[in-house]
């Protein structure tokens, strides 16, 4: 053992008015094998948002942090961290002096977010399904967050935080030190060294992706703007996989974009992105409007900036920028002919081809639109529109916007626009650690700003799904999470809708753009919480039915007496039922935020290159049955609300499901992996018709697809390639809790008749359980956009705790004999 002070500096921020000095005590573990240096970072700092300014915290020279210590040899005391949730707002924070240790104790959540021991005790050793239910219960429940959610590392996709680190570096912006420590320890953890993905150095488009030129050269250069020198051998193993790659320039066309805007490349690298189709009438069968939110809302902003041409001013003298520019490269920058490099890109990124149509399109814009027809009134016209909508984007969600893609670009625009002292950009900067995600590996930039509604409605679910969401013991935890999802739901309605020609009470599925192209919102839910400000089809379904489900329980000592209080009204369930009655498609299934608004065709304009299905709204079978069962309940409840309406929408929804079956009996699952997600969802939807497996073919036919894939061991292993590929693809480690407790909920959802496969499968989620009740973390769990991967932690808990509810409540609760793997 042996300490010293490694670094420390001193610098105060205007906008946040905070105070840094680093005092980092240096320890060399023995538990650490490698006998890295362990850095034990003191920091002082304004506990709240911590932005420095760059080069005020560290003496930059030559571009880099001047210190002794290697940067990616550090890390912060994992116990100083702390996660605050503000309503459903998470962000965390590194105290640095003994009293706000004192003052704000670490709490079993932050514990287990970090990957800290959670000394929670062994329990009762479960011999029956619900005793291994509750178990689950008790551990999970003391990982509830003070407002009533749960927290959740929403990890995966290897493509944000360089989108962030470049706007924060672009606008001469730092994050605090602690968060640089942990997001370089980050990205190096999911560096694929050593077994992990062939060890060649890169980095995927998610975490267990094969390394691709845009995980590699977008991380690697957050890395060098975090200060890792070039020298690291690390980065040296990382810069000969992308030289393998064939370099920066064979990057998809984000990846071209933000490294044009850091001045390493040059914008005649990036296709054209431009603005001017946001001018198209709504009727054009491409408008953006007709886009895929997602897709819309970063054309959006991107195209601001392609349009603006905007690069780093300081690109030509920044150190960095310069050796970056001789590092991403298999070439000399000054040999480059960067428009020759607007199609190229690697085979290992190339997941959806540019089509024929786009490669024309873009053609006439490169040779014909840009040189001859793109006068400066119709770029000034279409800059202002786009500006307009950047700031309605911004205005409906208070500077969270939509997801960690747009959000850093809005973020750029605004300091473009209105530069460094403005608001909007300061308001920006404090959104930023809403992303942000502490944990045992690092710090990372969570797919959106949280999923707490989504796992509080589900986490509802499955303890009623248990038949447990009576029992006395758990009303407090239950009815804390009801009324955080009332806190969430939305009450306003978005910029410009009430003004707008196509407002209507109750709404109908229609927008222009005074309403910013917006789906309504009053009444519905979103994803993660109420500031994000959108409503998700199936986030506003989950939510219903959980409420439903504990607003309509009786009082088991006195029925005559609700057991929970009506916390969300009448009047507020109506509203979610007017959101999601416009949803539905013209083909009877529903879609994610908005009913499709344009072809599929579009897809031919897909220019993102490495994701599938981007451009449009398709009909999903896991949105489609969320909204048939809130329908359904809800209807149960308030019989004469809108009743008629309903009963079209599920007659014709389920109708949907039935012909989205694939002739082996199997769902494609498009937001979680990927066959056994959707068969559940599938098969609960088939069952509000009367469709079980007694009476129905296709039940039968989906039972089978399940039982024919039954591991030896019990239970389901489904790999992620499945959803890249479309066909079943078994898991490499065998069977998943997740993928089994899905199965198993299927599978009764279909009151499949036969025990003996359902035991097994129930055995194994007990034989995974520890003695404190938690399932460990196995493989990933979630997808979008068919090849990125995104994790739900929290459904190791959730779907063992209804599966196992569930099997309980129709095969009694009896001891299991035999072994439990
Ligand atoms: C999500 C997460 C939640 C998910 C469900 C609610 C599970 C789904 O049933 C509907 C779609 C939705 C809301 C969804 C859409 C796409 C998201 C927002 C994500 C997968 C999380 C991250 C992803 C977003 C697109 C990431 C940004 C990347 C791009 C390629 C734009």
């Amino acid at each position: 053992m042996w300490g010293g002070y490694l670094h420390s500096g001193a610098t105060s921020n205007k906008t946040c008015q905070t105070f840094f000095s680093v005092k980092t005590v240096v320890n060399r573990t023995s538990s650490e094998s490698n006998c890295r240096i362990y850095v034990r970072a003191q920091i002082f700092y304004g506990r709240t948002m911590s932005i420095r300014k760059r080069g005020q915290a560290q003496q930059r020279a030559n571009g880099t942090i001047q210190h002794k210590s290697h940067i990616d040899d550090q890390r912060t005391d994992l116990t100083r961290w702390r996660l605050e949730d503000d309503r459903g707002r998470q962000t965390w924070h590194y105290l640095e002096t003994e009293e706000e240790l004192k003052a704000w104790p670490m709490s079993t959540a932050d514990k287990y977010y970090l990957g800290v021991d959670t000394q929670q005790p062994d329990l009762p050793p479960a011999k029956t399904p619900l005793q291994a239910c509750e178990n689950g219960i008790r551990f999970y429940s003391k990982l509830q967050l003070p407002p009533g959610n749960w927290g959740c590392e929403y990890g995966g996709p290897m493509f944000l935080l360089p989108g962030l680190i470049i706007t924060l570096y672009v606008t001469d912006q730092r994050l605090s030190r602690p968060e640089e420590l942990e997001i370089i320890r980050y990205i190096f953890n999911m560096q694929n060294i050593g077994d992990k993905n062939g060890g060649d150095g890169g980095w995927g488009l998610h975490v267990e992706a094969d390394s691709s030129v845009f995980g590699t050269s977008m991380n690697y250069t957050t890395l060098r703007l975090l200060g890792v020198e070039p020298d690291n051998p690390r980065m040296q193993k990382a810069r000969s996989c992308l030289y393998n790659l064939g370099g920066a320039l064979y990057g998809p066309h984000w990846a071209k974009l933000w490294l044009s805007v850091l001045g390493v490349t040059e914008w005649d690298i990036v296709n054209p992105i431009p603005p001017e189709l946001w001018l198209l009438p709504d009727w054009v069968p491409i408008s953006p409007w007709r886009w895929w939110i997602h897709m819309r809302q970063i054309f959006l902003p991107m195209s601001h900036m392609w349009s603006r041409k905007w690069v780093y001013p300081k690109a030509n003298s920044d150190p960095v920028i310069r050796q970056l520019r001789q590092e991403l490269f298999t070439l000399p920058p000054e040999q480059i002919k960067w428009s020759r490099y607007r199609n190229a890109i690697s085979a290992k990124d190339n997941y959806h081809p540019k089509s024929w149509v786009l490669n024309i399109i873009n053609w006439f814009l490169v040779l014909l639109w840009i040189p001859l027809f793109r006068v400066s009134w119709l770029v000034k016209r279409a800059e202002r529109w786009t500006w307009k909508l950047i700031q309605m984007e911004d205005a409906n969600s208070d500077y969270a916007d939509l997801a960690p893609v747009n959000a850093p670009m809005n973020f750029l625009c605004c300091f473009i626009e209105e530069g460094p002292d403005a608001v909007s950009v300061k308001r920006h900067r404090d959104r930023i650690h809403d992303f942000l995600w502490m944990s045992g590996k690092g710090m990372m930039m969570n797919g959106t700003n949280g999923v707490q509604n989504w796992d509080t409605a589900f986490t509802i679910q499955a303890l009623s799904a248990a038949g447990l969401a009576t029992r006395p013991e758990y009303h407090e935890m239950l009815l804390k999470a009801l009324e955080f999802l009332e806190d969430q739901q939305f009450v306003d309605h978005v910029v410009g809708y009430t003004t707008s020609p196509t407002y209507s009470d109750p709404p109908v599925g229609k927008t222009t753009p005074e309403a910013g192209y917006r789906h309504p919102r009053r009444g519905g839910w979103g994803f993660s919480n109420r500031t994000q400000g959108y409503v998700v089809s199936d986030c506003t379904a989950e939510a219903v039915k959980a409420a439903l489900m504990l607003q309509t329980l009786r009082d088991p000592q006195d029925p005559s007496k609700p057991l929970f209080p009506i916390v969300l009204s009448e009047q507020r369930l109506k509203w979610a039922i007017d959101i999601i009655l416009p949803m539905q498609n013209a083909t009877g299934g529903v879609s994610s935020y908005e009913p499709a608004r344009g072809s599929e065709y579009l897809e031919y304009l897909n220019a993102a290159e490495v994701f599938g299905r981007i451009m449009v709204e398709y009909d999903y079978p896991e949105c489609t049955t969320a909204c048939v069962t809130a329908l359904q309940q809800f209807h149960e409840v308030y019989p004469d609300y809108r009743a008629e309406e309903m009963q079209t929408f599920n007659t014709r929804a389920v109708q949907w499901i039935r012909t989205n079956q694939r002739d082996d009996g199997s769902w494609y699952g498009s937001w979680a992996i990927c066959f056994t997600y959707a068969g559940m969802f599938a098969l609960e939807s088939l069952r509000t018709q009367g469709e079980i497996y007694e009476n129905s073919e296709r039940v039968q036919r989906a039972c089978k697809f399940f039982l024919d894939r039954q591991n030896e061991d019990g239970g389901w292993g489904e790999s992620y390639r499945s959803c890249e590929t479309g066909k079943w693809c078994p898991h490499p480690d065998g069977s998943q809790v997740v993928n089994t407790a899905w199965v198993i909920a299927a599978l009764l959802e279909a009151e499949y008749p036969h025990k003996e496969p359902l035991e097994r499968a129930v055995r194994l989620l007990m034989g995974r359980q520890q003695r404190n009740g938690e399932w460990l973390q196995e493989g990933i769990e979630g997808v979008f956009n068919k090849s990125c991967m995104i994790s739900y932690p929290n459904y190791k808990f959730i779907f063992p705790i209804k599966a196992l509810g569930m099997y309980a409540k129709r095969f009694g609760d009896m001891e299991l004999n035999g072994t439990i793997h």
